[in-house]
């Protein structure tokens, strides 16, 4: 359409540099109407494109138009709510996740979950954050799935099983948010009823390459014997309470961890040492500062030398005193039968 609008004013141009009594007068009229229908219908175009592109705009996280993350969604349609979207991956898969839309401004993308399928399996199918071939000192980094692509699960069974999407290693972000949520919740009930919620706001993934796949490929890798407790655990980072508070978080733990002062509330710390040299991948609402961070922390590498094979699998050694009891070093049975959800933003 192009070259005939300027064909047309070529033609225009030489007509009228001819002189003002052109004996085509008439076929310039004529021309000129043409040139101004073509114009009303190009400006009619523009609108067309205009609107289209508001509403795959408005659509932003739909299967036809999936987006990079639920940020992207949020900045897009400030009214999204909480609920399911679908995302795309940098090596081009779709995915459908759960966006919290609304705390702290909202565009909070689900990218995990943690889940203990079975507390007296040491180590075994279920154990993806740690190790699914049992407690092997010949495999010290564990399954190696907080530091690669391999992902698992899906966001509605993200309460039932191990949950693992490609925003894990695709979104580039600058903080984390981590529930607490009990197992066997839907989708809708997730937020209501998570029983911690919190954020960090310090943008700290921006330092260790914008994700935890980052993090722990390359700045904390994971694996036995790669550091000790006293030197080498990974950054402890302040967090935010949405539910929750540090009374609460304390009152979760094992009370032997308690009297011993070995984790102090109020954070997020990432590659965590134990007495034996053991490395947890995450721990929840808390700075680990002892040696039996395996009664709290969650997710490793593939070895724990205490009372092998007692310590091995995704909530390590939540049950050193009875499944579920509280007692000693034991956590209790909403904590062992929880999930933690993973969110970037
Ligand atoms: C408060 C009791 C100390 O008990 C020790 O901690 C005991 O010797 C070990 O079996 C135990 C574990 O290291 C706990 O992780
Ligand atoms: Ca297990
Ligand atoms: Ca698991
Ligand atoms: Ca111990």
């Amino acid at each position: 359409m192009m070259r005939t609008v300027l064909l047309i004013w070529s033609f225009v141009a030489l007509a009228s540099g001819a002189g003002s009594n052109c004996s085509c007068q008439q076929e310039l009229a004529n021309l000129e109407a043409v040139i101004g229908r073509l114009e009303a219908r190009l400006s009619q175009v523009e609108t067309t494109i205009v609107v289209t592109q508001a509403s795959l705009d408005h659509d932003l996280g739909t299967e036809l138009n999936p987006a990079s993350s639920c940020l992207i969604i949020k900045q897009n349609n400030p009214s999204s709510q909480d609920g399911a979207y679908f995302l795309i991956g940098k090596d081009g898969t779709i995915y459908q996740t759960y966006c919290d839309m609304t705390t702290a401004g909202g565009g909070w993308t689900l990218v995990s979950s943690v889940h203990e399928d079975d507390m007296f399996g040491k180590c075994t199918a279920g154990d993806r954050w740690s190790s699914t071939r049992g407690n092997n000192h010949h495999y010290p980094g564990g399954d190696g799935n907080w530091a690669n692509v391999h992902t698992f699960g899906s966001m509605g069974s993200a309460t039932t099983d191990d949950y693992k999407n490609p925003g894990y290693f695709s979104i580039s972000a600058s903080n984390v948010m981590l529930w607490h949520v009990p197992n066997n919740m839907p989708p809708k009930e997730y937020k209501t009823a998570a029983y911690l919620r919190y954020r960090t706001s310090n943008g700290f993934l921006e330092d260790y390459g914008g994700n935890l796949y980052s993090l722990f490929k390359d700045h904390f890798p994971i694996g036995h014997n790669l550091g000790t407790y006293t030197h080498d655990n990974g950054p402890a980072i302040p967090i935010l309470y949405e539910v929750g508070n540090n009374s609460f978080v304390e009152s979760l733990l094992p009370p032997n961890v308690v009297s011993g002062n070995e984790e102090i509330p109020g954070f997020v710390q990432f590659r965590v040492f134990n007495y034996e040299s053991a490395c947890h991948a995450v721990c929840p609402g808390v700075n680990s500062v002892g040696g039996n961070s395996e009664h709290v922390c969650i997710g490793g590498g593939g070895y724990w030398a205490e009372g092998a094979p007692r310590q091995c699998g995704d909530y390590v050694s939540k049950d050193w005193d009875g499944y579920g009891t509280g007692y000693g070093w034991s956590a209790n049975q909403l904590v062992t039968e929880s999930v933690i959800m993973f969110f970037y933003r």
